[in-house]
Order: C-alpha cells, then structure tokens, then sequence
C-alpha cells in the first residue's frame, strides 16, 4: 500500500522525499479519516485488469486517459509541473493511477500540515472534492497516470485561498463529522 509521512518544511529540492526526522509515518486510515482512498493493483494488466473495472463500475469512474509525464513528451512540462505543484482544489474527486515510474501527492491534514504521499506502479488514489493538495514528480522525473473521471472531466484547479467555494465549505463539514 502507499507509504505517506508528515513533511518536513525544508526548501531543499521538492522532488527530495522532505520525511522529518525521525520519520512520522500516517497511516492508511489517516489518510481515509481525511477522505482519502487507496488500492494497489497490478498495472502490468491494467487494460483488462478485472479488479480495476469493478472500482470503476462501483464508483462510476467512467472517463480515463492516460497522461505521461516526462520532459520530452509532455507539452508545456515545466509550466504544468509548476502548476500542479501550487497548492489547490478542485471541484470533484481527483482520481489518478500511477501505471509507471513514481510521483508524490502532498496533501493537507486538518491541522494544515502537509502529508505526503509516495505513489508507486500499481498504486490508485482518490483525493476528495475540496481537499488542498499538490503534485510533484519524484527525483526520478518520470511517471505516467491514468487520470478517471466520473462523466466528461473537468481539470479546472482552483489555487489556495479557495475557502469561499461550496465544495471547500463541504469538505471541512464532512471533515468535522468524521
Ligand atoms: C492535479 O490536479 O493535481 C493533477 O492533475 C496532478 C497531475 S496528474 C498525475
Ligand atoms: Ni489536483
């Protein structure tokens, strides 16, 4: 499963793995006690992989893509890296399945620090509507993505301070409640 851990506030290299020292592991259910999910699979079969297409049929995942994320197949790399690195928000779950290579998720917990999440091959994530996150490539600079949607997708990110949006609002409720 995914290996996640509280960051250090270092400004060394932001693909660097940034662990405090000592090491503060979160947990799986951490992670699900702020809404988000993760399942490892196997992405060698991931074009007829049985137990992707259940989480897909149970969660209405109906669109993916695949987006690869390397200097020189990637329009506009370094600005889109730049962008995924500001923290942000979006208005529906971002779904994403690492199919190759390593990438991290940085998430905030309710106290706003900073987790990070270490996806490797195999490795599928939901992050709730709402939650401020960030991504980076890791020191290896490669990863290709399946990125899933429920429906037609919207990419649009809304880059912190985004407390006024409804689904901003939704997600700290939801939060309190569980
Ligand atoms: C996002 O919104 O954070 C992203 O799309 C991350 C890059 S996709 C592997
Ligand atoms: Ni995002």
């Amino acid at each position: 499963s995914v290996e996640a851990w509280f960051m250090d506030d270092s400004d060394e290299d932001h693909r660097m793995p940034h662990k405090l020292n000592p090491n503060e592991p979160v947990s799986l259910k951490e992670l699900e006690n702020i809404g988000v999910f993760s399942w490892k699979l196997d992405a060698d079969i991931y074009e007829t992989d049985p137990a992707l297409e259940k989480i897909r049929k149970d969660r209405g995942y109906s669109y993916s893509d695949i987006i690869t994320i390397d200097k020189d197949k990637l329009p506009n790399y370094e600005d889109k890296l730049k962008m995924f690195f500001e923290e942000h928000l979006h208005l529906d779950d971002e779904i994403r399945y690492i199919l190759d290579g390593r990438a991290y998720f940085d998430v905030r917990d309710r106290e706003d620090r900073w987790i990070r999440i270490a996806m490797t091959k195999g490795d599928l994530i939901t992050l709730p509507a709402g939650i401020y996150h960030r991504f980076t490539l890791t020191e290896t600079n490669y990863t290709q993505a399946m990125r899933l949607f429920v429906g037609e997708p919207v990419w649009k990110a809304y880059n912190r301070p985004a407390d006024e949006f409804d689904i901003r609002q939704k997600y700290v409720s939801a939060l309190q409640c569980a």
